[in-house]
């Protein structure tokens, strides 16, 4: 059976701009992706298939070895970061039957009548300033509902993530500023992320609250609201996996079609393995 949310969430969803549903992943299936990213590591680096940790996708050792090849082979990394995105595990935990079911119901829709995009897997390092995103509505964007009411992001926390981690910073309300313009910053290069960010003003008009989950916990955030990454000051990366939702149902909705971009580094290794 599938689980729906509450009138009391619903309310709460509706005044906040958005909600914690917790417990809404099982355990065991975000332990499958968790050594799903440990294998594809372990393709990328050989060395360290064989060590002796039980459980190295859990262990403060993996995390020192993903900072290791961050630093020393960047490229190698984002290719860990692509081939993880790429899993047809990411797909299924944030489709979830639970998942879509809890979107639907924000708007007594049918779960059928949902359009997905921007999946993704997120692996924030510790300390990292290169791809956390500052004060944000997700409608800058995503445009697939003109109207920010009609879509949402969702966060599914892959371990505990408290405030140190680095959990998501939200403004309870300021989904009721519509979409406003962005102050866009430029995409220096393939590691770093685009900033479409909310003028500071504005965002210092509300109150801001960290929104701390349990592993398996699901954030859901109103496409208008303001939100941003936190900072990360543990020594552990801080694993999530998103997906924006939208309504297809309505007048306002834009079909869209994906463009896909393709991992030259990978690309290259794949060829050379090919003619080896
Ligand atoms: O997880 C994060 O750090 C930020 C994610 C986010 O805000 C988004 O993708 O809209």
């Amino acid at each position: 059976m599938t689980r729906s949310l509450s009138d009391r969430d619903l309310l709460f969803f509706q005044d906040n701009g958005y909600l914690v549903v917790p417990s809404i992943v099982p355990i065991a299936r975000i332990d499958e992706l968790r050594r799903l990213i440990f294998r594809i590591y372990t393709k990328l680096v050989p060395a360290d298939r064989n060590i002796p940790q039980t459980e190295p996708w859990n262990d403060p050792w993996f995390d020192r070895r993903l900072l290791d090849l961050r630093t020393e082979n960047p490229r190698l990394f984002g290719s860990l970061y692509d081939c993880a995105q790429s899993a047809v595990a990411v797909s299924r935990l944030v489709t979830e039957p639970d998942v879509a079911n809890a979107v639907a119901g924000l708007y007594g829709d049918d779960p059928q009548d949902l359009a997905y995009s921007g999946i993704m897997l997120r692996m924030d390092a510790p300390k990292d300033q290169r791809n956390v995103l500052s004060w944000h509505q997700d409608r800058a964007y995503y445009p697939q509902n003109l109207d920010g009411a009609n879509g949402v992001v969702v966060t599914i926390a892959l371990q505990d993530t408290s405030a140190e981690l680095g959990a998501l910073n939200v403004c309870p309300g300021s989904h009721r500023e519509g979409l406003i313009e962005p102050e866009q910053t430029s995409k220096d290069d393939y590691e770093t992320t685009e900033q479409r960010a909310v003028p500071q003003p504005l965002v210092d008009k509300y109150p801001h609250t960290i929104a701390e989950l349990g592993k398996g916990d699901m954030l859901i955030i109103h496409m208008n609201m303001f939100h941003r990454s936190g900072t990360n000051m543990s020594d552990r990366f801080r694993f999530s996996a998103l997906c924006r939702y939208h309504r297809i149902m309505t007048s306002d909705f834009v079909p869209f079609g994906l463009l896909y971009q393709f991992n030259d580094f990978m690309a290259e290794r794949a060829r050379r393995a090919g003619a080896e």
